[in-house]
């Protein structure tokens, strides 16, 4: 067991029941005419913590660990997208419109792919999903068991809708859930706040939090990747 620095208290690391779950980290979500900018929101953030993501990959892959990316993404005829996902709030961009990335979170268009410095590797796990979190409608529960990973590091975004979604379902699923607090971002910086403050209270009721250099150390045996 390694122990990992985090918050409320240290997370005792099993590197061989651990996977890295990276979410979402697609253009539609972090670039300029995808999904997130018709809804209001400043892509910035995501686009800024691509490094510090691919840093945590880099100590994932040293490490050998189970890796998963997910995509949030629907099927070409919007058939898993519930009409009230689609339709809520009026963006200018619906799902499955025509935009700069191509058709907004569906599948195989450029908008849906994850960003080029974060391509899964050979071996590596994609998970397709149709909501906010990853074990809704996916096979990511059984690809889990199967491997026997009882522990979850997390980054991606946005912290407070796929990850925090994605954390809590696994953590009902008996899960024990690490959160690289720089390696995720949300388009609300309060959002962030209280998530990773919500996620850490009441004595790790959802998760731990912990930073990249301190998680890439401990995968990498206190080598920096
Ligand atoms: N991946 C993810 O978080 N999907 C969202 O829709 N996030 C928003 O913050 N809107």
């Amino acid at each position: 067991m390694i122990s990992i620095d985090a918050e409320p208290f240290p997370f005792e690391l099993d590197l061989a029941a651990t996977a890295l779950v990276v979410i979402d980290m697609q253009r539609d979500f972090i670039e300029p005419g995808g999904f997130g900018a018709p809804r209001g929101n400043d892509v910035s953030g995501g686009a800024a913590i691509v490094p510090t993501v691919r840093r945590l990959l880099g100590g994932a892959r040293t490490a050998g660990l189970t890796i998963i990316h997910t995509r949030e993404c629907h099927r070409p005829d919007l058939s898993d997208c519930p009409p009230t996902k689609r339709d809520r709030g009026a963006p200018s961009l619906r799902i499955g419109d025509v935009g700069p990335l191509g058709r907004v979170l569906i599948a195989g268009e450029p908008g849906a792919e994850i960003v080029p410095e974060l391509c899964p590797l050979d071996g590596e796990h994609v998970i397709d999903k149709p909501g906010k979190g990853a074990f809704h409608a996916t096979g990511l529960g059984d690809l889990l068991a199967g491997k026997g990973i009882t522990q979850l590091i997390f980054a991606g975004v946005t912290t407070e809708v796929c990850v925090q979604t994605t954390m809590r379902e696994a953590n009902d699923r008996g899960f024990e859930c690490l959160l690289a607090e720089d390696a995720t971002e949300s388009y609300f910086p309060a959002f962030k706040q209280a998530t990773l403050d919500m996620i850490r209270a009441q004595g790790a009721i959802v998760g731990w939090t912990a930073t990249t250099p301190v998680i890439a150390a401990a995968l990498t045996g206190g080598t920096v990747p």
